[in-house]
């Protein structure tokens, strides 16, 4: 109850979700991709001769190489097969609705040419502002741009992980400027950016700042209007991270379910607010790294069953490329977005717009549903070719049919329980059965 609740200034500006347009459209677009470019590509995973196993964008870290020395990476910025227009051909065949886009990562390099640092593009050989190009291609596509940044900023002398003394203090409040600076850059170049997903906001020195992460939340939404921010930005009076004190959820939606997802059975709490989950194609790779022997890599159908799953519970669900650093994608990535794409092309009628059913979960795989339409999607197939469907008090099944409209069966075997015939010819992949309900008053 509320009179329970502890009085925070930075805690939670809203409970439940947001339903305005631009949260819907963040929520109906269910699927997106994430681009993790940055000098890390150049390396791609090996210093000096050593292959290191570690995500490839925190080379710097694993091989403890100092920022000046990392920063010279920027003379061998010169991705020459670099092409906006087919970036953003390769989202749109994959059926993604959004693309989030790694402004600055760790190590620092902008993206953009930052009048606030001299470690941009504009400093490199390529010299040309590659988010310009990006944000400028997808749209023409239809595609939202969201942007990832970090403020963690290895590059810069006044990041401090925690704060000690008076100096650290001072040095620290620079560079909250410098990042509001950074921050406002960016809103004002790039208008038509939808979301801002933040990262390494772990420090102590930032949650001891919980203040500064609501202003800059504040501030984006001032300069944006409908702008969608990401849980991972905000602490509150406390140095709490995502949800505050009590228990409410900061930010647009909650960002924590990294290359893991919610149980579909014990987890349904998250769909009480939006979220969105991210994964990794190799175990734990974002940047480009050149030996993807070194860890599992998914299959195109674990990252299929990943979206569906996500999207069952309200999620979304965010499939990282890590291009190389001549601008091209690895074949394998290459592969993947085809392989997403054409299923999508099929099927993408129970992702998009979709969200969670309140159906028990089967066995044989996921329900989504829009409005009275319920889909199940089967990646299971039972041998007895029957599909068990229990459906919630007062809710009744009175069709099931494909998404071509052929009607396929489906029995009452008790109240509200039913099984859905396997269609005739099984589909040799994953499939989608469409069901018309009734509903009580
Ligand atoms: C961060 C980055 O360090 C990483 O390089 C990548 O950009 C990823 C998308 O984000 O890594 C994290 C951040 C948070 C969690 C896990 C990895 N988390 O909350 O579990």
């Amino acid at each position: 109850p509320a009179d329970q609740e502890i009085s925070l200034k930075y805690g939670a500006d809203r409970l439940g979700k947001r339903h305005d347009d631009s949260m819907r459209k963040f929520r109906d677009n269910r699927l997106g991709a994430f681009i993790h470019w940055g000098l890390y590509a150049i390396p791609g995973g090996e210093w000096n001769g050593k292959v290191y196993n570690g995500a490839a964008e925190w080379l710097k870290s694993w091989a403890k190489v100092p920022a000046d020395e990392w920063l010279k990476l920027m003379d061998q910025w010169n991705p020459e097969k670099f092409n906006a227009k087919a970036w953003a051909k390769m989202a749109k065949k994959m059926g993604v609705k959004y693309v989030k886009i790694t402004t600055k990562h760790h190590e620092g390099f902008c993206l953009w040419p930052s009048k606030y640092s001299q470690y941009t593009v504009a400093q490199t050989p390529y010299k040309k502002d590659i988010l310009g190009e990006l944000i400028k291609a997808y749209n023409d596509e239809g595609i939202d741009v969201h942007f990832y940044f970090s403020v963690m900023d290895w590059s810069h002398p006044d990041y401090r992980y925690d704060i000690k003394s008076k100096e650290d203090e001072a040095a620290f409040n620079r560079f909250l400027e410098f990042t509001d600076n950074q921050l406002k850059e960016l809103a004002t170049r790039y208008p038509t950016v939808k979301d801002f997903w933040f990262d390494g906001t772990w420090d102590a020195s930032i949650k001891k700042n919980g203040w500064w992460t609501a202003h800059v939340e504040q501030m984006l939404k001032d300069m944006l209007p409908g702008v969608t921010i990401n849980s991972r930005l905000r602490a509150d009076d406390y140095g709490k991270r995502h949800f505050d004190s009590n228990g409410h959820l900061m930010g647009d939606y909650e960002s924590g379910y990294e290359r893991r997802l919610p149980d579909p059975v014990k987890d349904v709490k998250v769909t009480r607010w939006d979220w969105e989950a991210c994964m990794t194609v190799p175990e734990n790779q974002w940047g480009y790294h050149k030996d993807w022997s070194i860890s599992y890599v998914k299959t195109p159908l674990e990252v299929l069953e990943r979206i569906v799953h996500a999207v069952s519970m309200g999620g979304n669900m965010v499939v990282n490329f890590g291009p190389q650093a001549d601008g091209d994608f690895r074949h394998e990535e290459k592969e993947l977005a085809d392989a997403i794409g054409k299923w999508m092309q099929e099927y993408g009628e129970c992702i998009y717009g979709c969200d969670y059913a309140g159906w028990d979960k089967q066995s044989w795989g996921y329900y989504t549903r829009k409005g009275k339409d319920v889909y199940m999607v089967v990646f299971n197939p039972p041998y007895s070719k029957l599909l068990v469907v229990k459906t919630p008090k007062g809710t009744k099944v009175t069709k099931a049919v494909l998404l071509d409209g052929k009607d396929i069966g489906v029995k009452e075997t008790a109240r509200n329980e039913y099984n859905v015939n396997m269609p005739a010819k099984a589909p040799a992949g994953p499939f989608v059965i469409k069901l018309q309900i009734e509903e009580d008053a």
